[in-house]
């Protein structure tokens, strides 16, 4: 399984943190900064036009909203 989760800590995205803790699922981590802008960078907007957190990619599928 392929599942990459995009977070900022201490943000909406905690939410999704604790539930794939809870899950116990496995996944890559991209930790964004919103101070530095990162969820507003082309790279992230490709995976969330919202350019929010929590978003997750799984098998090639961007999901957004907690
Ligand atoms: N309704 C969304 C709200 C997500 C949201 O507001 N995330 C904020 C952090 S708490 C965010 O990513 N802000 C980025 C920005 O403002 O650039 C959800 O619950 O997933």
């Amino acid at each position: 399984m392929s599942l990459t989760f995009y977070y900022v800590p201490m943000s909406t995205s905690s939410i999704t943190e604790a539930v794939l803790a809870e899950l116990d699922i496995l996944c890559d981590r991209v930790q964004l900064s919103i101070a530095d802008g990162d969820t507003r960078k082309p790279d992230f907007l490709k995976v969330n036009p919202n350019g929010r957190v929590p978003a997750i990619v799984h098998e090639g599928t961007a999901i957004g909203e907690a």
